[in-house]
C-alpha cells in the first residue's frame, strides 16, 4: 500500500517529535521529570508522587548512590538547605524539580555548626612535631584523631618544625580537618645544639653510643628533638594562648571513640596524663638521676608535697628505677612546664649538657618533672584511650573497651606486661 505524500510528512514529523521527547527524557532530568506521566497526572489530580529515599532504589535512578547524578561537594556548598518548622529537611526550594535522591545533605551536618556534645570545651590544642618527610604518617595519625574524637570537638592543631613546612604538607593536613590549624617555625636557638656545648665531647659520645648500638645513640637531630620537647615546645608563640595540649606523633593509632579528655584534666585539676609507662634504656641516662638529686637537694621547696617519687624510685629517691611515662602520648597542663619548679629544673639539666653528652630523652625528663612537681593525684592514667606507638599499645579493657567501641584486641595490652611500669603507678594509690 502506498502512503500519500502529505500523510508521509505527518508521519515523519511525528517520528521526529517522539524521538526528540525520548532523547530529552534520557538526557535532561528536569525535562524528564516535568513530562513524566506521574507528574502530568499529579498536575491534574494533585496526588503525591513516590519519593525515592537514598537506599530505596526501587523505581529510583541507578545513579542515586554513587553515580554522576550525585551532587559534588561544590554543589552541596552552593545550595542553601531549608528546614520545615519541625526541623525536617525539605528539598532545596530553588531546585524543586531535583529528584529527592539528589537532594544534598545540609551543609550544617558537615561543619562546626554543632557545638561540642557536652556544650563546653577546654582551652586546649593538639601539638605535633614533625618533618616534611613525616607527611604520610602525620596524615594517618591526624585522620584517626579526627575520626575517633576531634571532628565532634574541633580542637585546633599546631604543627612545629625547625624547617618551614612545605605547601604540600600544609595542604594535605588542612584537607582532613575543619579545625583551625597553625604551622609554626621553631626559633633557631630553641632547636639546635648551643654553642657552649663542647662538640668534641658530644661527637665522641655519639660515636661511642653508635658503636654500642644504643637506639638513636649516634643521632644529633634526635638529641635536638629530645631537648626541644623537654624544654622549649611550650614556649612557642603558637602555644602561648593554650592551657592544655595533647601531643600526637606521626604513625600512631587511636583505637576508641572518645569523650573529651581535656575536660577531665580541667575538671579534676590534672597536670599530666599518660597511657603507657616503661623503663628507660640505662645507656642513654648514665648521670641523669644524680643530676636530679643534686637539684632536689638544692631546691627542696620546689618539690611538690604528696608527689609521685615512688613511681620513679623503689628506695625513696636513692636510685632511679628508670620508669617513665611514654611521652609520645601526652595530655598535660602547659603550666606544669611553664611553672617555676620545672623551668628551673630544665635549666639545671640543660646546663649539665646531658642532652648532648649523653642522650637524655624528653620522656624521662618530663616524667621526673611531673612526678616531682605535681601531686601524685594530678597524674592521670587514661585507661579509656586506646593507643599504639610501635611497638607497644594500650588497649582499654572491659566496659571501657565496649563504651569506646575500640578496635584493638584487648589481649594485646601492655599494661601488665613485665616491662610495664603501670604497677608502680597503681602502687602510689594502693600503698598506705
Ligand atoms: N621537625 C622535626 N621533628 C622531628 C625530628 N626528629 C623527630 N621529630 C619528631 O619528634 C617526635 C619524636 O620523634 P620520633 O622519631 O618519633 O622518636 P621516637 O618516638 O623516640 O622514635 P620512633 O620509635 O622512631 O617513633 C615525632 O613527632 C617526630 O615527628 C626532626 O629532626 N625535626
Ligand atoms: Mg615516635
Amino acid at each position: 500500500m502506498s502512503v500519500s505524500t502529505p500523510l508521509r510528512y505527518v508521519f515523519v514529523a511525528l517520528a521526529v517529535l517522539i524521538s526528540l521527547h525520548y532523547l530529552l527524557s534520557f538526557t535532561n532530568e528536569t525535562y524528564g521529570s516535568a513530562t513524566s506521566l506521574d507528574n502530568i497526572k499529579q498536575q491534574f489530580t494533585g496526588a503525591e508522587t513516590n519519593i525515592n529515599l537514598p537506599g530505596n532504589t526501587a523505581g529510583g535512578s541507578p545513579l542515586s548512590h554513587n553515580g554522576a547524578a550525585n551532587p559534588s561537594h561544590d554543589d552541596v556548598a552552593s545550595i542553601p538547605p531549608s528546614h520545615d518548622s519541625a526541623g525536617d529537611i525539605l528539598p532545596p526550594h530553588d531546585d524543586a524539580a531535583r529528584p529527592p535522591y539528589n537532594t544534598p545533605v545540609p551543609e550544617d551536618y558537615y561543619t562546626g555548626a554543632h557545638p561540642s556534645p557536652v556544650g563546653r570545651k577546654a582551652n586546649a590544642v593538639f601539638v605535633m612535631l614533625a618533618r616534611n618527610g613525616d607527611l604520610e604518617n602525620a596524615v594517618a595519625s591526624i585522620k584517626q584523631m579526627e575520626d575517633r574524637f576531634n571532628k565532634k570537638f574541633k580542637y585546633p592543631y599546631v604543627f612545629l618544625n625547625e624547617q618551614p613546612f612545605s605547601e604540600q604538607f600544609k595542604a594535605r593536613i588542612t584537607t582532613i580537618t575543619d579545625s583551625p590549624v597553625e604551622f609554626g617555625l621553631i626559633p633557631h636557638d630553641h632547636w639546635f645544639q648551643p654553642d657552649w656545648i663542647d662538640e668534641t665531647r658530644a661527637s665522641a659520645a655519639r660515636a661511642e653510643m653508635q658503636k654500642n648500638n644504643v637506639i638513636y645513640g649516634g643521632s644529633l637531630p634526635y638529641r635536638n628533638m629530645c631537648r626541644y620537647n623537654s624544654g622549649f615546645f611550650y614556649r612557642h608563640e603558637l602555644l602561648k594562648p593554650f592551657k592544655y595540649y595533647w601531643r600526637i606523633e606521626p604513625d600512631v593509632k587511636f583505637f576508641c571513640d572518645l569523650d573529651d579528655p581535656f575536660l577531665i584534666m580541667e575538671d579534676q585539676n590534672k597536670m599530666y596524663g599518660f597511657t603507657i609507662s616503661l623503663p628507660e634504656y640505662p645507656a642513654t641516662i648514665p648521670t641523669l638521676w644524680n643530676t636530679v638529686r643534686e637539684f632536689v637537694v638544692a631546691n627542696p621547696d620546689l618539690v611538690s608535697p604528696d608527689n609521685a617519687m615512688d613511681f620513679l624510685s623503689d628506695d625513696g629517691g636513692e636510685t632511679y628505677n628508670r620508669c617513665h611515662f611514654w611521652s609520645n602520648f601526652e595530655i598535660a597542663n602547659l603550666d606544669l612546664w611553664r611553672g617555676e619548679s620545672y623551668s628551673k629544673f630544665f635549666d639545671f639539666l640543660d646546663e649539665k649538657g646531658g642532652f648532648y653528652y649523653e642522650r637524655w630523652g624528653d620522656a624521662p625528663v618530663h616524667s621526673i618533672g611531673a612526678a616531682l612537681f605535681a601531686r601524685k593525684d594530678q597524674i592521670h592514667f587514661f585507661g579509656d584511650i586506646g593507643y599504639r606507638h610501635e611497638p607497644f599499645q594500650h588497649c582499654p579493657q572491659g566496659e571501657a573497651h565496649k563504651k569506646g567501641k575500640c578496635w584493638c584486641d584487648p589481649e594485646q595490652n601492655f599494661d601488665r606486661e613485665w616491662y610495664s611500669c603501670l604497677n608502680k603507678y597503681d602502687a602510689l594509690f594502693t600503698k598506705s
